[in-house]
């Protein structure tokens, strides 16, 4: 019985070295970005459960594989005793694909309720167009009688992949609040991209999409187009900027001040 009790701590050390890698570091996410957003951390941690899952499973599976090939190799002609139609192994099959089944979905529905909770009156609210090939962001305020208007707008232009961070059209906001993105497209389908949200939603015309999301930590990340939608898709960058809650009101303040100047 040597090599079950070796298959036994094999299994058992490759549990403990995904639970280590689970809990701390780069390794854990397994190249995902790193989450900058409360969303983004709930929605990596579904994956690390998922892949820990996933894992466990594995090692039964090649576990089992390794037990057969080792064990019930071909010795002679003589058939094998045969377990067809056993029921507890029938019943077995069945209930437990059916309980891991039952467990990602169950955290799999929890977590996507989290993540795509909008509400009642977000701090920021940005509409997103997209067109064919770049992206225009408005930021709204509602007045004193609740109309809604636009106080600031950034449009972009298509700009090459490797271009500098300059060209492309930067959607600012703030840290710690919650900003809520509704997309809009006139043209075709696109999708909205930033992978540090570790989230994207296609943009659908004739139909506004919206999510909302708080950003924990400031700082500047790639966002991208993640639909095909043309001939210069690849070219359809821009940059989430972070910023803290004080410069963002500046950047709103200045956006009106430039408009008043603008009008004059
Ligand atoms: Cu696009």
């Amino acid at each position: 019985m040597r090599g079950r009790r070796a298959l036994k701590s094999a299994g058992a050390l490759g549990l403990l070295a995904m639970g280590a890698t689970a809990c701390s570091g780069e390794a854990s996410r397994l190249g995902m970005p790193e989450p900058i957003s409360a969303q983004a951390e709930r929605m990596l941690h579904l994956w690390q459960g998922s892949w820990i899952a996933a894992f466990a499973v594995g090692a039964v599976v090649w576990g089992l594989i390794i037990w057969a090939v080792l064990f019930h190799r071909k010795r002679s002609d003589d058939l094998p005793p045969q377990v067809r139609y056993n029921m507890p192994i029938e019943i077995l099959y069945t209930a437990v694909p059916f309980v891991i089944i039952a467990v990602l979905f169950y955290f799999t529905a929890r977590d996507e309720n989290y993540v795509e909770r909008t509400s009642k009156n977000p701090a920021v609210t940005i509409d997103v167009i997209a067109f064919q090939w770049s992206w225009q962001f408005d930021y709204k305020e509602r007045d004193s009688t609740g109309q809604e208007k636009t106080v600031a707008s950034v449009v972009g232009q298509p700009v090459a992949p490797n271009a500098p961070a300059g060209p492309k059209p930067v959607m600012t906001i703030p840290s710690d609040r919650s900003v809520r993105v509704r997309l809009h497209s006139n043209d075709v389908i696109h999708s909205f991209w930033v992978p540090a949200l570790l989230y994207k939603k296609d943009v659908m015309p004739g139909y506004t999409n919206e999510f909302e999301f708080t950003a924990k930590k400031t700082g500047t990340y790639e966002g991208r187009c993640a639909e095909l939608c043309g001939v210069d898709h690849s070219r359809m960058l821009f940059q989430l900027k972070v910023v803290t809650p004080d410069e963002y009101a500046k950047f709103i303040a200045d956006s009106k001040a430039k408009a008043a100047g603008g009008a004059q």
